[in-house]
């Protein structure tokens, strides 16, 4: 897969904030600390689109 000019669109927590269009939407789920967003940089192949943070989880 090739992502040419990914862009941060927006953190939403309620529902008004949710963008508009007919994208599709992919669902990425796991606990905290254990590589989502990291996984996120290596699809787009940027080191800081989606922020990374912290220690990795050891369990
Ligand atoms: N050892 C190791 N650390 C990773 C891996 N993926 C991510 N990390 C680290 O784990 C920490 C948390 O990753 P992050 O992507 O922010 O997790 P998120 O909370 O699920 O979004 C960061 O310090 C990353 O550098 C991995 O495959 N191996
Ligand atoms: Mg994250």
């Amino acid at each position: 897969m090739i992502v040419k000019n990914p862009k941060f669109e927006i953190s939403a927590v309620t529902k008004k904030q949710y963008p508009a269009g007919n994208l599709p939407e992919i669902v990425l789920a796991g606990k905290s600390n254990v590589g989502k967003s990291s996984f996120i940089n290596t699809l787009v192949n940027r080191k800081n689109l989606a922020r990374t943070s912290s220690e990795p989880r050891e369990n």
